[in-house]
């Protein structure tokens, strides 16, 4: 409840976006380009943003430079319009400090991603957009199994590697934690921290190999723009990543393109790592650095309960020891219903098409079903190849119903090793991660 509250709070604090619309590179700005003050989040900004401010009330402010540092003309700071990220309109913002926001399944149910569309996690405050400049952006590869520690500005990555789009599923490793029991601490996203598109970039495996790996590496990882929201530059935001054969696999990118664009500028915007099938904490975002490791990467929310399950299953509600938690190193079997939306009403002579994804981390989906009876019963839906490995599969059904009433229609996929999603809920543990239940709607047949 005290939860709930809070939010509200927020959003009422914030709303800058109708207002800000026609000047979206100037409201990223000034809402995550620097750390702001919980008391003065009433509005507080860069002085120097004040010019745009004027332009986007339309007015010029004769007494700018008598307004307090920063301070957002009331006319703004006032609105009720709740908060959201320009350029990402559809999403559900569970949280804007740091930006949490989750695409509704309706919205993934085109066959990738839209950019607008694709989910935000920040666990920190993004490089401010004007501080991004691409031409002179550099990215270093070093480490202490890297043989020749070199840096590259995007250019010359494009340059000097061959270009490949892959399709990869981007799903957060605590997707769907709102439904696990008893809850867990983090952000309670429902199902739709998850995106599947097609990213461009260069292989990490050939820009490795250009510095030479030492033959002791076993682990890479890497090091972005963004600042903490503690302001403490002394630790990184996050800086997770990958066993070094994952990291070599074709599909893993360095990445400056989303679905034939830019990368949103919340999505790592000019550079980003991009591995599919592992929990997308491992896809550093605003990337400015890559390390080859000799042991296990131990950056940032690599130790501890972060991005951990415990290595043995445990009662639901156990306290588990650092020490008895292991990384996750894949993600799960996992679909979801991306048409209808639950809610609808449908007539009994009509068929309901039901359609939606299905992934299954480093393997693909073998079968996907659909029940209608809780459970009881499985109709066998339609399944679709996937553009290449680690991409997510389009599955439809067509659906009767036997008399008028309440239904729910539940999605099961399977992988190619047999492994099925749980109909309930998989074994708990303590930080909610790969809750992979089945996903399910509610139709009315009347
Ligand atoms: N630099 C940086 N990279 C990051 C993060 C971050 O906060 N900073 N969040 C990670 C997490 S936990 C997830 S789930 C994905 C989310 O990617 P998206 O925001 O593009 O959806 O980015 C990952 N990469
Ligand atoms: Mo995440």
């Amino acid at each position: 409840m005290k939860k709930e509250t809070h939010e509200k709070t927020q959003v009422k604090e914030v709303g800058l976006h109708e207002a800000y619309a026609q000047d979206p590179q100037k409201a990223d700005l000034a809402i995550f380009g620097r750390e702001v003050d919980p008391i003065t989040r009433r509005g507080f900004l860069h002085k120097s943003s004040l010019l745009a401010m004027a332009s986007i009330l339309g007015a010029n402010i004769p007494f700018a430079s008598n307004m307090p540092g920063g301070i957002i003309p009331a006319l703004l700071a006032n609105s009720d319009t709740p908060f959201s990220v320009p350029g990402k309109d559809g999403l559900i913002y569970l949280n804007d400090r740091p930006v949490n926001a989750e695409t509704p399944p309706q919205f993934l149910d085109s066959p990738f991603t839209e950019p607008k569309y694709f989910f935000i996690r920040n666990n920190g405050t993004p490089p401010p957009l004007e501080s991004i400049d691409p031409k002179t952006w550099k990215l270093e590869i070093a480490g202490e199994s890297c043989k020749k520690p070199k840096s590259f500005t995007i250019d010359e990555l494009k340059k000097k590697f061959k270009h490949y789009t892959y399709a990869l599923v981007v799903e957060c490793g605590g997707n769907s934690r709102k439904e696990v029991v008893p809850a867990t601490k983090g952000n309670q996203w429902e199902n739709g921290a998850v995106g599947c598109g097609r990213w461009t970039g260069v292989r990490l495996r050939d820009v490795l190999e250009s510095c030479g790996i030492k033959k002791d590496a076993v682990y890479i990882g890497y090091y972005g723009a963004d600042l903490r929201l503690d302001g403490n530059t002394s630790k990184e935001v996050i800086s997770r990543g990958v066993p070094i054969a994952k990291a070599l696999e074709d599909e893993t990118l360095i990445a400056w393109e989303y679905e034939g664009q830019d990368i949103p500028y919340m999505n790592g915007y000019p550079l980003r790592l991009v591995i599919g099938g592992v929990p997308a904490s491992a896809s550093g975002k605003w990337l400015k650095k890559i390390v080859v490791r000799n042991k296990v990467h131990d950056g940032e929310k690599m130790n501890g309960q972060s991005y951990r399950i415990p290595c043995k299953p445990v009662a639901p509600g156990s306290k588990v020891a650092d020490k008895d938690m292991c990384v996750i190193e894949n993600m799960v079997v996992k679909s979801l219903i991306t048409h209808p939306v639950s809610g609808i009403k449908s007539k009994l002579a009509n068929t309901l098409e039901v359609r939606g994804k299905a992934w299954a981390g480093d393997r693909s989906v073998k079968e996907m079903y659909v029940s209608i009876d809780f459970g009881e019963t499985w109709q066998k839906a339609k399944l679709k190849k996937p553009l290449n490995r680690l991409a997510w599969q389009e599955w439809s059904a067509s659906v009767k119903f036997p008399e008028t009433g309440y239904y729910e229609v539940w999605a099961r996929a399977v992988n190619d090793k047999g492994v099925s999603q749980p109909m309930v809920l998989p074994g708990w543990n303590p930080r909610g991660y790969l809750n992979n239940a089945c996903h399910r709607i509610a139709v009315e047949i009347i």
